[in-house]
């Protein structure tokens, strides 16, 4: 009786332990954490795709350019959407993943919490000019730290406007929006006098949130704007130029595509 019962007690804390190491495999994730886990199981089509980045959600996946496996986070294409929103749209996202959309700061955090991740940034202006900046560096630190930006690493065509100088750099920074003032300017806010939500510094040398114009505009410097590529004011005439386009995206730094 002994013996059957050791054997017995025995079978139970087997049975126990295989429930609990089963219990932690299934109750980690049901869904990819980001497109370039999805890129790696062979669905290379890009599209909208379930992310569990935590929170889960969709998202869009770029699965084209420069070798695809891109979460996109932001995107401009129309001026559908209006980009001067609160801290919490900011961080719960918005917009529509087929058009412009901002897919929220608490995904960005989540998506770039563990890991090396980098950033893309594609530019289109009214003239079918396309260039682009990547920052091999990326991360977007959580909301106690109110969403610091690191963005080190640059490459590209586009020139490095997230460090542009002393006064105006955005990596480092945290988000700022019109109801919540992080920003570096002491007079006022920089959110509420662009009217978007972004790494606001004192004020900007970038800013990809800001209005939708349709080519050049007058007066404050409001719209989506990348200071290296267009200077921050034409002396000569006053002008600023907006973008057509915009994409920001993000993978993991050591993304290989399929093995
Ligand atoms: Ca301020």
């Amino acid at each position: 009786i002994f013996i059957l019962m050791v054997s017995f007690i025995s079978l139970v804390m087997l049975t126990l332990l295989s429930l609990y190491v089963g219990a932690l495999l299934s109750s980690d994730r049901l869904h990819p954490q980001d497109c370039a886990e999805i890129y790696s199981l062979g669905i290379k089509e890009t599209g909208i795709y379930t992310i569990q980045p935590d929170p889960h959600g969709p998202a869009k996946c770029d699965m084209e350019t420069a070798g695809g496996g891109w979460t996109v986070i932001q995107n401009r294409q129309d001026g559908s959407v209006d980009f001067n929103r609160t801290w919490q749209e900011y961080r719960e996202g918005f917009g529509s993943l087929q058009g412009e959309h901002w897919l929220g700061n608490a995904a960005l955090h989540a998506l770039t919490s563990t890991g090396l991740h980098q950033l893309r940034i594609e530019l289109e202006d009214w003239y079918q000019q396309k260039r682009q900046a990547t920052y091999s560096n990326f991360k977007v630190a959580s909301e106690a730290e109110r969403y610091r930006l690191t963005a080190h690493e640059y490459s590209g065509d586009a020139g490095n406007s997230l460090s542009y100088s002393k006064r105006y750099n955005h990596d480092g920074r945290p988000f700022s929006t019109a109801d919540r003032d992080n920003d570096r300017y002491a007079s006022g806010s920089c959110g509420q006098y662009y009217g978007a939500g972004w790494w606001f510094d004192a004020c900007l040398a970038a800013n990809l949130n800001g209005r939708y114009y349709r080519g050049r505009y007058t007066g404050l410097t409001n719209g989506i704007y990348w200071g290296t590529w267009y200077i921050l004011t034409d002396g000569r005439t006053g002008e600023r130029y907006s973008f057509k386009r915009v994409e920001m995206k993000t993978r993991p730094k050591d993304f290989r595509g399929t093995k």
